[in-house]
Protein backbone atom coordinates (compact mmCIF):
# COMPACT_ATOMS: atom_id res chain seq x y z
CA UNK A 1 0.00 0.00 0.00
CA UNK A 2 0.94 3.47 -0.68
CA UNK A 3 2.08 6.06 1.99
CA UNK A 4 -0.67 8.40 3.28
CA UNK A 5 -0.63 11.00 4.74
CA UNK A 6 -3.10 10.65 8.28
CA UNK A 7 -5.01 14.02 7.92
CA UNK A 8 -7.37 13.80 9.86
CA UNK A 9 -7.54 12.18 14.22
CA UNK A 10 -11.05 10.64 13.87
CA UNK A 11 -11.99 9.21 10.50
CA UNK A 12 -15.85 8.78 10.03
CA UNK A 13 -16.30 6.00 7.28
CA UNK A 14 -20.06 5.40 6.37
CA UNK A 15 -21.58 2.37 4.15
CA UNK A 16 -18.67 0.46 5.68
CA UNK A 17 -20.23 -3.44 5.31
CA UNK A 18 -21.15 -2.23 1.22
CA UNK A 19 -18.75 -3.21 -2.05
CA UNK A 20 -16.93 -0.13 -1.61
CA UNK A 21 -17.00 0.38 2.56
CA UNK A 22 -15.15 -3.22 2.87
CA UNK A 23 -12.87 -2.25 -0.07
CA UNK A 24 -12.04 0.87 2.12
CA UNK A 25 -12.00 -0.23 5.65
CA UNK A 26 -7.96 -1.46 5.07
CA UNK A 27 -7.04 1.47 3.06
CA UNK A 28 -8.27 4.60 5.09
CA UNK A 29 -6.65 3.46 8.21
CA UNK A 30 -3.14 4.95 6.79
CA UNK A 31 -5.38 8.31 6.79
CA UNK A 32 -6.24 8.84 10.07
CA UNK A 33 -5.06 7.62 13.66
CA UNK A 34 -8.87 6.28 13.92
CA UNK A 35 -11.24 5.13 11.35
CA UNK A 36 -14.96 4.87 12.72
CA UNK A 37 -17.17 2.31 10.59
CA UNK A 38 -20.68 2.88 10.31
CA UNK A 39 -23.35 0.99 8.83
CA UNK A 40 -26.59 -0.39 9.31
CA UNK A 41 -25.68 -3.66 8.70
CA UNK A 42 -23.09 -5.26 10.65
CA UNK A 43 -19.54 -4.63 10.59
CA UNK A 44 -17.33 -7.84 12.53
CA UNK A 45 -15.86 -7.25 15.34
CA UNK A 46 -13.47 -3.69 15.42
CA UNK A 47 -9.85 -4.11 14.49
CA UNK A 48 -6.93 -2.36 15.84
CA UNK A 49 -7.36 1.41 14.85
CA UNK A 50 -11.25 1.12 14.20
CA UNK A 51 -14.40 1.96 16.18
CA UNK A 52 -17.70 0.24 14.92
CA UNK A 53 -21.00 2.40 15.26
CA UNK A 54 -24.37 0.68 14.26
CA UNK A 55 -26.47 3.35 12.51
CA UNK A 56 -29.48 4.34 10.31
CA UNK A 57 -28.72 6.92 8.16
CA UNK A 58 -32.46 8.03 8.51
CA UNK A 59 -32.68 8.31 12.17
CA UNK A 60 -30.86 12.03 13.83
CA UNK A 61 -30.43 10.48 16.73
CA UNK A 62 -28.55 7.80 15.47
CA UNK A 63 -26.82 9.76 13.28
CA UNK A 64 -25.44 12.38 15.83
CA UNK A 65 -24.09 9.84 18.17
CA UNK A 66 -22.35 8.50 14.65
CA UNK A 67 -20.74 11.52 13.88
CA UNK A 68 -19.98 13.21 17.81
CA UNK A 69 -16.14 13.34 18.20
CA UNK A 70 -14.92 12.99 14.12
CA UNK A 71 -12.86 14.70 12.17
CA UNK A 72 -13.90 13.95 8.90
CA UNK A 73 -16.11 11.92 6.87
CA UNK A 74 -16.43 10.10 3.76
CA UNK A 75 -19.99 9.29 3.19
CA UNK A 76 -20.62 6.31 1.64
CA UNK A 77 -23.61 4.94 3.02
CA UNK A 78 -27.04 4.88 1.45
CA UNK A 79 -28.89 3.15 -1.22
CA UNK A 80 -26.61 2.21 -4.39
CA UNK A 81 -29.11 1.37 -6.95
CA UNK A 82 -32.54 2.63 -8.02
CA UNK A 83 -35.38 1.80 -5.60
CA UNK A 84 -38.88 2.97 -5.07
CA UNK A 85 -39.06 7.06 -4.10
CA UNK A 86 -39.79 6.35 -0.18
CA UNK A 87 -36.48 4.34 0.16
CA UNK A 88 -34.42 6.60 -1.25
CA UNK A 89 -36.08 9.24 0.39
CA UNK A 90 -34.84 7.94 3.58
CA UNK A 91 -31.53 6.42 3.42
CA UNK A 92 -30.40 9.63 0.60
CA UNK A 93 -32.07 12.51 0.77
CA UNK A 94 -32.94 12.33 4.98
CA UNK A 95 -29.81 10.39 5.67
CA UNK A 96 -27.57 13.38 4.13
CA UNK A 97 -29.49 16.09 5.64
CA UNK A 98 -29.11 14.23 9.06
CA UNK A 99 -25.83 14.01 8.49
CA UNK A 100 -25.06 17.32 7.36
CA UNK A 101 -27.24 18.71 10.40
CA UNK A 102 -25.00 16.20 13.06
CA UNK A 103 -21.32 17.66 11.07
CA UNK A 104 -22.44 20.82 11.13
CA UNK A 105 -23.19 20.76 15.13
CA UNK A 106 -20.06 18.27 16.01
CA UNK A 107 -17.92 20.99 13.89
CA UNK A 108 -16.94 18.32 11.29
CA UNK A 109 -15.43 20.62 8.26
CA UNK A 110 -14.63 18.26 5.45
CA UNK A 111 -16.52 15.62 3.67
CA UNK A 112 -16.14 13.26 0.88
CA UNK A 113 -19.95 12.21 -0.55
CA UNK A 114 -20.29 9.44 -2.61
CA UNK A 115 -22.48 11.15 -5.53
CA UNK A 116 -22.48 8.40 -8.55
CA UNK A 117 -22.74 9.34 -12.44
CA UNK A 118 -26.51 8.78 -12.24
CA UNK A 119 -26.91 12.20 -11.44
CA UNK A 120 -25.93 13.28 -15.21
CA UNK A 121 -26.72 9.32 -16.25
CA UNK A 122 -29.36 11.33 -19.20
CA UNK A 123 -26.10 12.86 -21.10
CA UNK A 124 -25.04 10.87 -23.91
CA UNK A 125 -22.14 8.48 -24.40
CA UNK A 126 -21.19 10.66 -27.38
CA UNK A 127 -20.82 14.15 -25.18
CA UNK A 128 -17.87 15.04 -22.94
CA UNK A 129 -19.41 16.56 -19.85
CA UNK A 130 -17.77 18.73 -17.12
CA UNK A 131 -18.63 19.28 -13.44
CA UNK A 132 -20.45 22.75 -14.30
CA UNK A 133 -23.09 20.53 -16.66
CA UNK A 134 -26.38 21.25 -15.01
CA UNK A 135 -27.78 17.58 -13.78
CA UNK A 136 -29.56 15.35 -15.65
CA UNK A 137 -30.77 12.88 -13.34
CA UNK A 138 -31.47 9.51 -14.52
CA UNK A 139 -33.64 8.36 -11.88
CA UNK A 140 -35.00 8.40 -8.06
CA UNK A 141 -31.25 7.43 -7.08
CA UNK A 142 -29.53 9.76 -9.23
CA UNK A 143 -31.67 12.72 -8.24
CA UNK A 144 -30.84 11.72 -4.51
CA UNK A 145 -26.96 12.55 -5.55
CA UNK A 146 -28.02 15.65 -6.91
CA UNK A 147 -29.72 16.67 -4.04
CA UNK A 148 -26.74 15.46 -1.95
CA UNK A 149 -24.54 17.79 -3.91
CA UNK A 150 -27.08 20.87 -3.66
CA UNK A 151 -27.06 19.97 0.43
CA UNK A 152 -23.45 20.11 0.40
CA UNK A 153 -23.23 23.03 -1.52
CA UNK A 154 -26.08 24.66 1.18
CA UNK A 155 -23.91 23.88 4.03
CA UNK A 156 -20.53 25.23 2.41
CA UNK A 157 -21.51 28.49 1.88
CA UNK A 158 -23.43 28.49 5.23
CA UNK A 159 -21.30 26.75 7.13
CA UNK A 160 -18.07 26.56 5.54
CA UNK A 161 -18.50 22.82 5.97
CA UNK A 162 -15.97 21.85 2.41
CA UNK A 163 -17.39 18.74 0.37
CA UNK A 164 -15.84 16.74 -2.45
CA UNK A 165 -18.97 14.91 -4.34
CA UNK A 166 -17.11 12.35 -6.42
CA UNK A 167 -19.14 11.26 -8.87
CA UNK A 168 -18.28 7.82 -8.56
CA UNK A 169 -18.64 5.83 -12.26
CA UNK A 170 -18.38 2.42 -11.59
CA UNK A 171 -16.10 1.23 -9.01
CA UNK A 172 -15.44 -2.96 -8.96
CA UNK A 173 -12.66 -5.31 -8.59
CA UNK A 174 -13.13 -5.19 -12.98
CA UNK A 175 -15.26 -3.15 -15.15
CA UNK A 176 -18.17 -5.78 -16.30
CA UNK A 177 -19.26 -4.30 -19.60
CA UNK A 178 -18.49 -2.53 -22.34
CA UNK A 179 -19.93 0.83 -20.74
CA UNK A 180 -17.55 0.53 -17.87
CA UNK A 181 -14.76 0.69 -19.77
CA UNK A 182 -15.32 4.11 -19.91
CA UNK A 183 -16.73 4.27 -16.32
CA UNK A 184 -14.19 1.92 -14.54
CA UNK A 185 -12.53 3.37 -10.87
CA UNK A 186 -10.55 0.55 -9.45
CA UNK A 187 -10.47 0.43 -5.91
CA UNK A 188 -6.76 1.64 -5.11
CA UNK A 189 -7.71 5.12 -7.47
CA UNK A 190 -11.09 5.51 -5.61
CA UNK A 191 -8.49 5.45 -2.37
CA UNK A 192 -6.29 7.66 -3.72
CA UNK A 193 -9.08 9.86 -5.40
CA UNK A 194 -10.88 9.95 -1.42
CA UNK A 195 -6.94 10.60 -0.13
CA UNK A 196 -6.61 14.05 -2.40
CA UNK A 197 -10.02 15.03 -1.03
CA UNK A 198 -8.82 14.89 2.59
CA UNK A 199 -5.40 16.43 2.02
CA UNK A 200 -6.01 18.96 -0.51
CA UNK A 201 -5.08 22.36 1.40
CA UNK A 202 -8.47 24.28 -0.49
CA UNK A 203 -11.26 21.89 -1.29
CA UNK A 204 -14.09 24.20 -1.06
CA UNK A 205 -17.14 22.66 -2.67
CA UNK A 206 -16.19 20.73 -5.55
CA UNK A 207 -17.26 18.09 -7.93
CA UNK A 208 -15.26 15.30 -9.20
CA UNK A 209 -15.71 12.78 -11.93
CA UNK A 210 -14.34 9.42 -10.05
CA UNK A 211 -12.30 7.48 -12.47
CA UNK A 212 -9.51 5.67 -13.76
CA UNK A 213 -6.94 6.77 -16.39
CA UNK A 214 -8.80 4.89 -18.84
CA UNK A 215 -8.70 5.79 -22.74
CA UNK A 216 -12.03 6.26 -23.43
CA UNK A 217 -13.99 8.40 -20.95
CA UNK A 218 -17.02 10.78 -20.98
CA UNK A 219 -15.95 13.21 -17.97
CA UNK A 220 -13.64 16.12 -18.08
CA UNK A 221 -11.82 16.51 -14.66
CA UNK A 222 -10.39 19.87 -15.26
CA UNK A 223 -12.53 22.03 -13.37
CA UNK A 224 -11.29 19.65 -10.15
CA UNK A 225 -7.29 20.06 -10.54
CA UNK A 226 -7.23 22.12 -7.23
CA UNK A 227 -8.19 18.15 -5.47
CA UNK A 228 -4.79 16.78 -7.13
CA UNK A 229 -6.13 13.65 -8.14
CA UNK A 230 -3.92 11.67 -10.36
CA UNK A 231 -5.38 8.43 -10.98
CA UNK A 232 -3.02 5.37 -11.79
CA UNK A 233 -5.21 2.65 -13.16
CA UNK A 234 -6.52 1.96 -16.26
CA UNK A 235 -9.50 -0.17 -17.86
CA UNK A 236 -7.40 -0.79 -20.68
CA UNK A 237 -6.28 -3.89 -19.73
CA UNK A 238 -9.14 -5.37 -20.06
CA UNK A 239 -10.38 -3.63 -23.18
CA UNK A 240 -9.91 -7.42 -25.28
CA UNK A 241 -11.33 -9.81 -22.66
CA UNK A 242 -14.70 -7.29 -21.98
CA UNK A 243 -14.79 -7.41 -25.78
CA UNK A 244 -14.48 -10.96 -26.19
CA UNK A 245 -16.91 -12.00 -23.23
CA UNK A 246 -19.53 -9.43 -24.85
CA UNK A 247 -21.49 -8.74 -27.66
CA UNK A 248 -21.35 -5.43 -29.55
CA UNK A 249 -24.46 -3.02 -28.24
CA UNK A 250 -28.10 -2.29 -30.04
CA UNK A 251 -27.54 1.29 -30.38
CA UNK A 252 -31.12 1.52 -30.84
CA UNK A 253 -31.13 0.57 -26.90
CA UNK A 254 -31.32 3.81 -24.40
CA UNK A 255 -28.90 2.24 -22.34
CA UNK A 256 -26.19 2.14 -24.94
CA UNK A 257 -27.15 5.76 -25.77
CA UNK A 258 -26.80 7.36 -22.74
CA UNK A 259 -24.13 7.20 -20.18
CA UNK A 260 -26.47 6.01 -17.38
CA UNK A 261 -26.29 2.73 -19.44
CA UNK A 262 -29.29 0.67 -17.62
CA UNK A 263 -30.23 3.12 -15.11
CA UNK A 264 -32.24 5.12 -17.72
CA UNK A 265 -34.94 2.49 -17.93
CA UNK A 266 -34.28 0.93 -13.95
CA UNK A 267 -36.97 1.14 -11.47
CA UNK A 268 -40.34 1.79 -10.57
CA UNK A 269 -41.96 4.63 -12.60
P1 LIG B 1 -23.43 -0.86 -1.33
O1 LIG B 1 -24.89 -0.96 -1.58
O2 LIG B 1 -22.60 -2.10 -1.46
O3 LIG B 1 -23.17 -0.25 0.10
C1 LIG B 1 -23.99 0.74 0.69
C2 LIG B 1 -23.99 0.53 2.19
O4 LIG B 1 -24.87 1.51 2.74
C3 LIG B 1 -24.53 -0.85 2.61
O5 LIG B 1 -23.61 -1.49 3.47
C4 LIG B 1 -25.83 -0.54 3.32
O6 LIG B 1 -26.09 -1.39 4.45
C5 LIG B 1 -25.61 0.90 3.78
N1 LIG B 1 -26.89 1.59 3.94
C6 LIG B 1 -27.94 1.63 3.07
N2 LIG B 1 -28.96 2.29 3.62
C7 LIG B 1 -28.55 2.68 4.86
C8 LIG B 1 -29.18 3.39 5.90
N3 LIG B 1 -30.44 3.84 5.81
N4 LIG B 1 -28.48 3.60 7.03
C9 LIG B 1 -27.20 3.15 7.15
N5 LIG B 1 -26.55 2.47 6.21
C10 LIG B 1 -27.23 2.23 5.06
O7 LIG B 1 -22.88 0.26 -2.32
P2 LIG B 1 -21.37 0.53 -2.78
O8 LIG B 1 -21.18 -0.02 -4.13
O9 LIG B 1 -20.44 0.16 -1.70
O10 LIG B 1 -21.40 2.13 -2.94
C11 LIG B 1 -21.01 2.97 -1.87
C12 LIG B 1 -21.52 4.38 -2.17
O11 LIG B 1 -20.95 4.81 -3.41
C13 LIG B 1 -23.03 4.48 -2.33
O12 LIG B 1 -23.46 5.70 -1.76
C14 LIG B 1 -23.24 4.49 -3.84
O13 LIG B 1 -24.41 5.19 -4.18
C15 LIG B 1 -21.98 5.18 -4.32
N6 LIG B 1 -21.61 4.79 -5.67
C16 LIG B 1 -21.07 3.53 -5.89
C17 LIG B 1 -20.69 3.17 -7.17
C18 LIG B 1 -20.02 1.88 -7.46
O14 LIG B 1 -19.64 1.66 -8.62
N7 LIG B 1 -19.83 0.96 -6.50
C19 LIG B 1 -20.91 4.09 -8.30
C20 LIG B 1 -21.49 5.36 -7.95
C21 LIG B 1 -21.81 5.68 -6.66
C1 LIG C 1 -23.82 3.47 -9.31
O1 LIG C 1 -24.14 4.57 -8.90
C2 LIG C 1 -24.08 2.24 -8.54
O2 LIG C 1 -23.98 2.47 -7.15
C3 LIG C 1 -23.19 1.08 -8.91
O3 LIG C 1 -23.75 -0.10 -8.37
C4 LIG C 1 -22.96 0.96 -10.42
O4 LIG C 1 -24.06 0.41 -11.01
C5 LIG C 1 -22.56 2.29 -11.02
O5 LIG C 1 -23.35 3.38 -10.59
C6 LIG C 1 -22.55 2.32 -12.55
O6 LIG C 1 -23.06 3.26 -13.13
O7 LIG C 1 -21.97 1.40 -13.15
Amino acid sequence: MENTLKTHHRLLLTGAAGGLGTALRERLKGNCEVLRLSDKAGLGAAQSGEETVRADLSSADEVDAMVAGCNAIVHMGGISVEAPFASILQANIVGAYNLYEAARKHGVRRVVFASSNHVTGFYKQSETIHADHPARPDGFYGLSKAFGEDLARLYFDRHGIETACVRIGSSFPEPKDRRMLATWLSFDDLHRLITACLSTPVLGHSIVFGMSNNAVTWWDNSRARHVGFVAKDTSDVFREAVFARTSAPDLSDPAAIYQGGGFVKAGPF
